[in-house]
Protein backbone atom coordinates (compact mmCIF):
# COMPACT_ATOMS: atom_id res chain seq x y z
CA UNK A 1 0.00 0.00 0.00
CA UNK A 2 0.77 3.52 -0.93
CA UNK A 3 1.87 5.68 2.32
CA UNK A 4 0.17 8.94 2.54
CA UNK A 5 1.86 11.77 1.77
CA UNK A 6 2.30 14.04 4.91
CA UNK A 7 2.25 17.98 4.64
CA UNK A 8 5.05 19.39 6.85
CA UNK A 9 6.20 23.34 7.47
CA UNK A 10 9.22 24.31 8.47
CA UNK A 11 11.34 27.31 8.63
CA UNK A 12 14.01 27.33 5.92
CA UNK A 13 17.69 27.45 7.76
CA UNK A 14 19.28 29.80 5.28
CA UNK A 15 16.13 32.32 4.12
CA UNK A 16 13.56 31.34 7.21
CA UNK A 17 10.76 31.30 5.13
CA UNK A 18 8.10 28.80 6.03
CA UNK A 19 8.67 26.05 3.02
CA UNK A 20 6.51 22.85 2.93
CA UNK A 21 7.76 19.44 2.23
CA UNK A 22 5.74 19.46 -0.70
CA UNK A 23 7.24 22.39 -2.47
CA UNK A 24 11.05 21.61 -1.93
CA UNK A 25 13.31 21.33 -5.34
CA UNK A 26 16.15 19.35 -5.72
CA UNK A 27 19.71 19.71 -6.20
CA UNK A 28 20.85 16.83 -9.01
CA UNK A 29 24.40 15.35 -9.18
CA UNK A 30 25.09 13.72 -12.79
CA UNK A 31 28.96 12.89 -12.69
CA UNK A 32 28.37 13.51 -16.38
CA UNK A 33 25.67 11.62 -17.40
CA UNK A 34 23.81 12.24 -20.93
CA UNK A 35 20.73 11.64 -22.24
CA UNK A 36 18.96 11.46 -25.33
CA UNK A 37 16.16 13.44 -24.36
CA UNK A 38 16.96 17.27 -24.92
CA UNK A 39 14.78 18.16 -22.20
CA UNK A 40 16.37 16.18 -19.37
CA UNK A 41 20.04 17.23 -21.09
CA UNK A 42 18.90 20.89 -20.45
CA UNK A 43 17.93 19.95 -16.81
CA UNK A 44 21.31 18.88 -16.23
CA UNK A 45 23.16 21.39 -18.27
CA UNK A 46 24.85 23.40 -14.87
CA UNK A 47 23.42 27.13 -15.18
CA UNK A 48 23.41 30.11 -13.26
CA UNK A 49 20.94 29.21 -10.54
CA UNK A 50 19.41 32.75 -10.13
CA UNK A 51 17.70 32.97 -6.95
CA UNK A 52 20.50 31.44 -5.14
CA UNK A 53 22.86 33.48 -6.39
CA UNK A 54 20.56 36.49 -5.09
CA UNK A 55 20.27 34.97 -2.15
CA UNK A 56 23.72 34.93 -1.55
CA UNK A 57 23.99 38.55 -2.83
CA UNK A 58 21.98 39.94 -0.56
CA UNK A 59 23.89 38.25 2.04
CA UNK A 60 27.20 39.95 0.95
CA UNK A 61 28.40 36.96 -1.18
CA UNK A 62 29.28 37.73 -4.82
CA UNK A 63 28.89 35.76 -7.47
CA UNK A 64 32.35 35.20 -8.05
CA UNK A 65 33.12 33.24 -4.37
CA UNK A 66 29.82 31.13 -5.05
CA UNK A 67 28.92 27.75 -6.67
CA UNK A 68 26.66 29.05 -9.19
CA UNK A 69 26.83 27.32 -11.99
CA UNK A 70 24.22 24.77 -10.56
CA UNK A 71 22.04 21.44 -11.61
CA UNK A 72 18.11 22.57 -10.13
CA UNK A 73 14.99 21.14 -10.11
CA UNK A 74 12.17 22.87 -8.93
CA UNK A 75 8.55 22.16 -9.35
CA UNK A 76 8.17 24.82 -11.99
CA UNK A 77 11.26 22.81 -14.11
CA UNK A 78 9.43 19.46 -13.26
CA UNK A 79 6.27 20.45 -14.91
CA UNK A 80 8.02 22.08 -17.93
CA UNK A 81 10.30 19.09 -18.08
CA UNK A 82 7.38 16.25 -18.41
CA UNK A 83 5.28 18.96 -20.64
CA UNK A 84 8.69 18.02 -23.32
CA UNK A 85 9.07 14.24 -21.58
CA UNK A 86 5.50 13.86 -22.35
CA UNK A 87 5.03 15.10 -25.86
CA UNK A 88 8.01 12.91 -26.66
CA UNK A 89 6.24 9.80 -25.58
CA UNK A 90 9.03 9.39 -22.61
CA UNK A 91 8.90 8.10 -19.68
CA UNK A 92 7.75 10.87 -16.83
CA UNK A 93 10.23 12.35 -14.10
CA UNK A 94 8.86 11.79 -10.91
CA UNK A 95 8.89 13.29 -6.82
CA UNK A 96 8.69 10.41 -4.43
CA UNK A 97 7.55 10.83 -1.21
CA UNK A 98 9.87 9.08 1.34
CA UNK A 99 7.66 8.02 4.27
CA UNK A 100 11.15 7.63 6.04
CA UNK A 101 12.17 11.23 6.21
CA UNK A 102 8.48 13.04 5.39
CA UNK A 103 10.77 14.16 2.62
CA UNK A 104 10.58 13.83 -1.33
CA UNK A 105 12.99 12.32 -3.77
CA UNK A 106 12.99 13.06 -7.47
CA UNK A 107 13.50 10.47 -10.06
CA UNK A 108 13.77 10.81 -14.10
CA UNK A 109 14.86 7.53 -16.26
CA UNK A 110 15.78 6.83 -19.83
CA UNK A 111 16.40 3.79 -20.20
CA UNK A 112 19.11 2.28 -18.26
CA UNK A 113 19.84 5.69 -16.81
CA UNK A 114 18.92 6.57 -13.55
CA UNK A 115 18.79 10.78 -12.60
CA UNK A 116 18.44 11.06 -9.19
CA UNK A 117 18.27 13.21 -6.09
CA UNK A 118 16.83 13.14 -2.35
CA UNK A 119 18.87 16.74 -1.96
CA UNK A 120 15.74 18.73 -1.54
CA UNK A 121 16.30 22.57 -1.68
CA UNK A 122 13.97 24.97 -0.14
CA UNK A 123 11.86 26.61 -3.10
CA UNK A 124 12.46 29.96 -2.49
CA UNK A 125 16.62 30.83 -1.84
CA UNK A 126 17.55 27.36 -3.11
CA UNK A 127 20.21 26.33 -0.53
CA UNK A 128 20.24 22.47 0.23
CA UNK A 129 18.10 21.31 3.46
CA UNK A 130 20.36 19.47 5.57
CA UNK A 131 19.55 15.51 6.27
CA UNK A 132 15.80 14.63 8.06
CA UNK A 133 15.04 18.47 8.12
CA UNK A 134 11.40 17.32 7.81
CA UNK A 135 11.74 14.47 10.24
CA UNK A 136 13.44 16.33 13.17
CA UNK A 137 12.83 19.58 14.81
CA UNK A 138 15.92 22.07 14.70
CA UNK A 139 17.68 24.09 17.28
CA UNK A 140 19.69 26.98 15.62
CA UNK A 141 22.38 28.13 17.70
CA UNK A 142 23.76 31.64 16.87
CA UNK A 143 27.49 32.53 17.44
CA UNK A 144 27.81 35.89 19.12
CA UNK A 145 31.22 38.09 20.09
CA UNK A 146 33.25 40.65 19.02
CA UNK A 147 35.74 40.48 16.39
CA UNK A 148 38.40 37.81 17.00
CA UNK A 149 36.50 36.38 20.01
CA UNK A 150 36.80 33.03 18.99
CA UNK A 151 33.43 32.44 17.03
CA UNK A 152 34.99 30.51 14.50
CA UNK A 153 37.44 28.39 16.19
CA UNK A 154 35.14 27.81 18.35
CA UNK A 155 32.78 25.88 15.83
CA UNK A 156 35.78 23.85 14.30
CA UNK A 157 36.99 23.08 17.81
CA UNK A 158 33.79 21.15 18.11
CA UNK A 159 34.04 19.76 14.65
CA UNK A 160 36.97 18.24 14.96
CA UNK A 161 37.74 14.45 14.77
CA UNK A 162 34.44 13.46 14.18
CA UNK A 163 32.67 16.16 16.90
CA UNK A 164 34.75 14.14 19.30
CA UNK A 165 34.00 16.21 22.26
CA UNK A 166 30.06 16.12 21.56
CA UNK A 167 30.19 12.52 21.73
CA UNK A 168 28.82 10.97 24.76
CA UNK A 169 27.64 7.11 25.54
CA UNK A 170 24.15 8.13 25.15
CA UNK A 171 24.38 11.37 22.86
CA UNK A 172 25.53 10.81 19.38
CA UNK A 173 26.47 13.42 16.96
CA UNK A 174 27.10 13.11 13.00
CA UNK A 175 27.01 16.06 10.50
CA UNK A 176 23.75 16.54 9.09
CA UNK A 177 24.72 18.63 5.76
CA UNK A 178 22.35 18.31 2.98
CA UNK A 179 24.68 18.57 -0.01
CA UNK A 180 28.04 17.27 1.24
CA UNK A 181 29.55 18.57 -1.50
CA UNK A 182 28.85 21.80 -0.86
CA UNK A 183 32.15 24.48 -1.10
CA UNK A 184 31.55 25.88 2.13
CA UNK A 185 30.86 22.52 3.93
CA UNK A 186 33.94 21.25 2.63
CA UNK A 187 35.71 24.40 3.45
CA UNK A 188 34.65 24.08 7.64
CA UNK A 189 35.56 20.13 7.11
CA UNK A 190 38.86 21.07 5.89
CA UNK A 191 39.35 24.14 8.62
CA UNK A 192 38.22 21.48 11.26
CA UNK A 193 40.77 19.38 9.88
CA UNK A 194 43.61 21.44 10.17
CA UNK A 195 43.15 22.12 13.32
CA UNK A 196 42.83 18.86 14.40
CA UNK A 197 45.77 17.96 12.47
CA UNK A 198 48.19 21.04 12.48
CA UNK A 199 47.01 23.22 15.09
CA UNK A 200 46.37 25.66 12.38
CA UNK A 201 43.68 27.94 12.76
CA UNK A 202 41.28 29.67 10.26
CA UNK A 203 41.65 32.96 8.78
CA UNK A 204 39.29 35.40 10.33
CA UNK A 205 35.87 35.08 8.97
CA UNK A 206 34.94 37.60 6.18
CA UNK A 207 31.45 40.32 5.97
CA UNK A 208 29.07 37.66 5.17
CA UNK A 209 26.59 35.85 6.16
CA UNK A 210 27.75 32.22 6.28
CA UNK A 211 25.88 28.54 5.67
CA UNK A 212 25.29 27.15 9.05
CA UNK A 213 26.89 23.67 10.24
CA UNK A 214 24.36 21.65 10.52
CA UNK A 215 24.53 18.07 12.97
CA UNK A 216 22.03 15.51 13.97
CA UNK A 217 21.91 14.27 18.02
CA UNK A 218 20.54 10.77 18.76
CA UNK A 219 20.20 11.07 22.88
CA UNK A 220 19.39 7.88 23.87
CA UNK A 221 18.00 6.53 27.34
CA UNK A 222 16.65 3.71 28.47
CA UNK A 223 15.20 1.89 24.87
CA UNK A 224 13.80 5.53 23.84
CA UNK A 225 16.00 7.68 21.40
CA UNK A 226 15.26 11.26 20.23
CA UNK A 227 16.84 12.71 17.63
CA UNK A 228 17.04 16.69 16.93
CA UNK A 229 19.18 18.57 14.21
CA UNK A 230 21.70 21.79 15.27
CA UNK A 231 22.28 24.27 13.01
CA UNK A 232 25.11 26.74 14.00
CA UNK A 233 25.32 30.13 12.51
CA UNK A 234 28.56 32.12 12.47
CA UNK A 235 28.82 35.43 11.31
CA UNK A 236 31.80 37.98 11.16
CA UNK A 237 31.72 40.05 14.46
CA UNK A 238 30.93 43.19 12.91
CA UNK A 239 28.00 41.78 10.81
CA UNK A 240 26.19 40.96 14.24
CA UNK A 241 25.00 44.35 14.84
CA UNK A 242 23.45 44.54 11.39
CA UNK A 243 22.24 41.20 11.24
CA UNK A 244 20.02 42.07 14.19
CA UNK A 245 18.10 44.71 12.87
CA UNK A 246 16.29 44.55 9.52
CA UNK A 247 18.81 43.95 7.13
CA UNK A 248 19.75 40.62 5.59
CA UNK A 249 17.98 38.22 7.22
CA UNK A 250 17.50 39.31 10.39
CA UNK A 251 19.37 35.87 12.06
CA UNK A 252 19.64 36.61 15.43
CA UNK A 253 16.01 36.87 15.49
CA UNK A 254 15.51 33.18 14.23
CA UNK A 255 17.76 31.47 16.67
CA UNK A 256 16.81 29.82 19.99
CA UNK A 257 20.04 30.94 21.66
CA UNK A 258 23.34 32.23 21.78
CA UNK A 259 26.73 31.03 22.25
CA UNK A 260 28.31 34.55 23.52
CA UNK A 261 31.94 34.54 23.22
CA UNK A 262 33.90 36.97 25.41
CA UNK A 263 37.56 37.13 24.44
CA UNK A 264 40.12 37.59 28.24
CA UNK A 265 41.34 40.75 26.00
CA UNK A 266 38.10 42.40 27.30
CA UNK A 267 39.05 41.64 30.93
CA UNK A 268 40.28 44.55 33.05
CA UNK A 269 42.93 42.65 34.26
CA UNK A 270 46.42 43.80 35.51
CA UNK A 271 48.18 41.57 33.51
CA UNK A 272 47.48 42.86 29.55
CA UNK A 273 46.89 39.62 28.03
CA UNK A 274 45.29 42.09 25.38
CA UNK A 275 48.04 43.63 23.55
CA UNK A 276 48.46 40.08 21.35
CA UNK A 277 44.82 39.47 21.03
CA UNK A 278 43.95 43.02 19.29
CA UNK A 279 43.63 43.14 15.55
CA UNK A 280 46.73 44.88 14.03
CA UNK A 281 46.08 48.08 11.75
CA UNK A 282 45.77 46.55 9.04
CA UNK A 283 43.14 44.28 9.34
CA UNK A 284 40.97 47.12 11.32
CA UNK A 285 41.68 48.97 8.49
CA UNK A 286 40.91 46.63 5.80
CA UNK A 287 37.16 46.17 7.13
CA UNK A 288 37.18 49.45 8.51
CA UNK A 289 36.67 50.35 4.72
CA UNK A 290 33.16 47.97 4.69
CA UNK A 291 31.78 49.36 7.41
CA UNK A 292 28.79 52.37 8.24
CA UNK A 293 30.42 55.39 10.54
CA UNK A 294 28.46 53.79 13.35
CA UNK A 295 30.36 50.85 13.35
CA UNK A 296 33.63 52.38 12.44
CA UNK A 297 33.18 53.91 15.74
CA UNK A 298 32.62 50.87 17.59
CA UNK A 299 36.11 49.49 15.71
CA UNK A 300 37.92 52.72 16.67
CA UNK A 301 36.91 52.27 20.23
CA UNK A 302 38.39 48.86 20.30
CA UNK A 303 41.76 49.40 18.31
CA UNK A 304 42.12 52.47 20.26
CA UNK A 305 43.59 50.75 23.26
CA UNK A 306 46.78 50.18 20.95
CA UNK A 307 47.12 53.61 20.66
CA UNK A 308 46.30 53.32 16.78
CA UNK A 309 43.82 56.18 15.38
CA UNK A 310 42.23 54.35 12.49
CA UNK A 311 40.13 57.58 11.32
CA UNK A 312 40.62 60.94 11.27
CA UNK A 313 38.78 61.93 14.39
CA UNK A 314 41.43 61.58 16.54
CA UNK A 315 40.27 64.79 18.95
CA UNK A 316 36.92 63.38 19.11
CA UNK A 317 38.47 60.20 20.02
CA UNK A 318 40.62 61.85 22.78
CA UNK A 319 37.56 64.17 24.23
CA UNK A 320 35.16 61.20 24.28
CA UNK A 321 36.64 58.30 25.19
CA UNK A 322 39.95 58.81 26.82
CA UNK A 323 38.62 55.82 29.71
CA UNK A 324 40.35 52.79 28.13
CA UNK A 325 38.21 50.90 30.59
CA UNK A 326 34.77 52.28 29.23
CA UNK A 327 36.51 51.72 25.81
CA UNK A 328 36.81 47.52 26.51
CA UNK A 329 33.47 47.82 28.03
CA UNK A 330 32.06 48.79 25.24
CA UNK A 331 33.69 46.04 23.02
CA UNK A 332 32.54 43.09 25.87
CA UNK A 333 28.77 45.05 25.92
CA UNK A 334 28.35 46.20 22.44
CA UNK A 335 27.28 42.47 21.08
CA UNK A 336 24.86 42.10 23.94
CA UNK A 337 23.14 45.47 23.22
CA UNK A 338 23.24 44.77 19.55
CA UNK A 339 21.19 41.65 20.19
CA UNK A 340 19.17 43.33 22.81
CA UNK A 341 18.33 46.24 20.28
CA UNK A 342 18.05 43.95 17.34
CA UNK A 343 14.95 42.07 18.71
CA UNK A 344 13.61 44.08 21.62
CA UNK A 345 12.27 42.43 24.95
CA UNK A 346 9.78 40.36 24.49
CA UNK A 347 11.66 38.26 22.05
CA UNK A 348 14.67 38.39 23.70
CA UNK A 349 12.69 36.81 26.60
CA UNK A 350 11.88 33.62 24.36
CA UNK A 351 16.12 33.03 23.98
CA UNK A 352 18.40 31.58 25.72
CA UNK A 353 22.57 33.02 26.45
CA UNK A 354 25.25 30.69 27.57
CA UNK A 355 27.38 33.75 27.97
CA UNK A 356 31.10 32.18 27.31
CA UNK A 357 34.47 33.18 28.32
CA UNK A 358 36.47 31.97 25.86
CA UNK A 359 40.58 31.10 25.61
CA UNK A 360 40.52 30.09 28.91
CA UNK A 361 43.94 28.95 28.60
CA UNK A 362 45.47 32.54 28.48
CA UNK A 363 44.13 32.86 31.93
CA UNK A 364 45.36 30.21 33.69
CA UNK A 365 48.52 31.45 34.86
CA UNK A 366 47.47 34.53 35.62
CA UNK A 367 47.62 35.21 39.32
CA UNK A 368 44.29 37.65 39.56
CA UNK A 369 42.21 34.87 38.19
CA UNK A 370 44.08 31.82 40.13
CA UNK A 371 43.78 34.32 43.53
CA UNK A 372 39.97 33.30 43.49
CA UNK A 373 39.11 30.39 45.79
CA UNK A 374 38.19 26.96 43.56
CA UNK A 375 39.62 28.51 40.81
CA UNK A 376 41.39 25.18 39.56
CA UNK A 377 37.49 24.65 38.11
CA UNK A 378 37.58 27.36 35.95
CA UNK A 379 40.46 24.77 34.08
CA UNK A 380 39.36 21.81 34.96
CA UNK A 381 39.51 19.55 31.87
CA UNK A 382 38.36 16.12 32.92
CA UNK A 383 36.77 14.28 29.91
CA UNK A 384 32.98 13.09 30.35
CA UNK A 385 31.61 10.52 28.32
CA UNK A 386 28.33 9.67 30.09
CA UNK A 387 25.85 12.47 30.78
CA UNK A 388 26.29 15.60 29.12
CA UNK A 389 28.85 17.34 31.62
CA UNK A 390 29.08 17.33 35.78
CA UNK A 391 26.56 19.48 36.81
CA UNK A 392 27.75 19.55 40.45
CA UNK A 393 31.10 21.78 38.72
CA UNK A 394 28.91 23.49 36.21
CA UNK A 395 26.94 25.16 39.22
CA UNK A 396 30.57 25.64 41.48
CA UNK A 397 31.54 27.61 38.30
CA UNK A 398 28.01 29.86 38.26
CA UNK A 399 28.94 31.33 41.51
CA UNK A 400 32.20 31.84 40.64
CA UNK A 401 32.30 32.86 37.35
CA UNK A 402 29.84 35.43 38.33
CA UNK A 403 31.81 37.25 40.57
CA UNK A 404 34.64 37.40 37.97
CA UNK A 405 32.82 38.50 35.24
CA UNK A 406 30.83 41.45 37.68
CA UNK A 407 34.44 42.56 38.88
CA UNK A 408 36.73 42.11 35.91
CA UNK A 409 34.32 41.90 32.66
CA UNK A 410 31.23 43.79 33.20
CA UNK A 411 27.89 43.57 35.53
CA UNK A 412 25.75 40.35 34.55
CA UNK A 413 22.46 41.73 35.46
CA UNK A 414 21.78 44.17 33.02
CA UNK A 415 22.87 42.54 30.21
CA UNK A 416 21.51 38.86 31.17
CA UNK A 417 18.41 39.93 32.73
CA UNK A 418 15.81 39.65 30.38
CA UNK A 419 16.60 36.37 28.59
CA UNK A 420 14.54 33.04 28.54
CA UNK A 421 17.29 31.84 30.90
CA UNK A 422 21.24 31.96 30.90
CA UNK A 423 24.00 30.67 31.82
CA UNK A 424 28.16 31.36 32.38
CA UNK A 425 30.53 29.39 30.98
CA UNK A 426 34.64 29.30 30.84
CA UNK A 427 36.24 27.07 28.18
CA UNK A 428 39.32 27.12 25.72
CA UNK A 429 38.85 26.45 22.00
CA UNK A 430 42.02 25.28 21.90
CA UNK A 431 43.35 24.78 25.02
CA UNK A 432 46.93 25.80 24.19
CA UNK A 433 48.83 29.15 23.06
CA UNK A 434 49.24 29.82 19.70
CA UNK A 435 51.82 31.69 17.74
CA UNK A 436 51.71 33.42 14.22
CA UNK A 437 54.01 31.76 11.65
CA UNK A 438 54.83 33.36 8.83
CA UNK A 439 53.71 31.03 5.64
CA UNK A 440 54.91 32.69 2.04
CA UNK A 441 53.23 36.20 2.21
CA UNK A 442 50.46 35.11 4.57
CA UNK A 443 50.30 34.89 8.66
CA UNK A 444 49.14 31.60 9.72
CA UNK A 445 48.18 31.43 13.62
CA UNK A 446 48.89 27.38 14.92
CA UNK A 447 48.29 26.37 18.33
CA UNK A 448 51.85 25.57 19.99
CA UNK A 449 51.66 21.73 20.77
CA UNK A 450 48.45 19.31 20.53
CA UNK A 451 45.21 21.10 20.33
CA UNK A 452 43.35 19.60 23.67
CA UNK A 453 40.12 21.83 24.35
CA UNK A 454 38.92 22.78 27.55
CA UNK A 455 35.54 21.58 28.12
CA UNK A 456 34.33 23.37 24.66
CA UNK A 457 30.89 21.19 24.24
CA UNK A 458 29.55 22.66 27.32
CA UNK A 459 27.87 25.64 26.31
CA UNK A 460 26.67 24.00 23.07
CA UNK A 461 25.09 20.94 25.18
CA UNK A 462 23.43 23.25 27.73
CA UNK A 463 21.53 24.96 24.67
CA UNK A 464 20.66 21.39 24.00
CA UNK A 465 19.92 20.26 27.20
CA UNK A 466 17.01 23.27 27.91
CA UNK A 467 16.25 22.41 24.70
CA UNK A 468 15.32 18.55 25.05
CA UNK A 469 13.86 19.94 28.96
CA UNK A 470 11.58 22.29 26.83
CA UNK A 471 10.13 19.09 25.42
CA UNK A 472 9.97 16.76 28.61
CA UNK A 473 12.88 14.35 27.36
CA UNK A 474 14.77 14.76 30.33
CA UNK A 475 11.38 14.21 32.59
N1 LIG B 1 44.97 30.96 23.13
C1 LIG B 1 43.84 30.79 22.47
N2 LIG B 1 43.60 31.51 21.36
C2 LIG B 1 42.42 31.33 20.72
C3 LIG B 1 41.44 30.40 21.16
N3 LIG B 1 40.39 30.45 20.32
C4 LIG B 1 40.70 31.38 19.39
N4 LIG B 1 41.92 31.90 19.62
C5 LIG B 1 42.63 32.93 18.84
O1 LIG B 1 41.73 33.93 18.46
C6 LIG B 1 41.84 34.18 17.06
C7 LIG B 1 40.52 34.56 16.49
O2 LIG B 1 39.63 33.48 16.54
P1 LIG B 1 38.38 33.39 15.54
O3 LIG B 1 37.62 32.17 15.90
O4 LIG B 1 38.83 33.55 14.15
O5 LIG B 1 37.58 34.69 15.98
P2 LIG B 1 36.15 35.17 15.43
O6 LIG B 1 35.34 35.56 16.62
O7 LIG B 1 35.57 34.14 14.56
O8 LIG B 1 36.57 36.47 14.64
P3 LIG B 1 35.79 37.19 13.37
O9 LIG B 1 35.36 36.09 12.45
O10 LIG B 1 36.80 38.08 12.77
O11 LIG B 1 34.64 37.92 13.97
C8 LIG B 1 42.38 32.87 16.48
O12 LIG B 1 43.13 33.09 15.33
C9 LIG B 1 43.26 32.35 17.59
O13 LIG B 1 44.54 32.92 17.48
C10 LIG B 1 41.74 29.63 22.34
O14 LIG B 1 40.96 28.80 22.81
N5 LIG B 1 42.93 29.88 22.95
MG1 LIG C 1 35.04 34.16 12.60
ZN1 LIG D 1 15.23 29.31 2.02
Amino acid sequence: MKEKNVVIKKKCPYCFLHISNDETGFLLKTDGARFISPALNDVVTPKKDIPYVLFWNAMGIPEEQLDAERMIVDNQILTELNQELNAAGKTLAVKNYDPDNYGYTFSAREGAIHLFSNTMICPYCHNALPQNFFRYDMLMVGMAGSVDSGKTVYINSLMMDGYHVLQRDNLMVRNAAGNTSDPSHLEMEKNADLLFRQGICPAATSKAFRKPVFMEMTYRIEERTYPLLVAIYDVAGELIKENTGAGRTGFARHMDGFICMVDPAQMHLEHAVLSQTMPDEEQVLSKLRLLSPEEQISYQMMSNKNQKQVRDANDFMKDTYHNEDYILERKAEMILDSIRSGLGETLLHKKYMALTLGKSDKLEEIGEIRAYPASQLLFEREHITHGFFNMEHHFLRQDLLAEIFDQKVFRLQRNLDDYKESSLFVISSLGCETEVIQDGAQEIVKAVGKVRPIRVEEPLLWLIMKYMQERGWLD
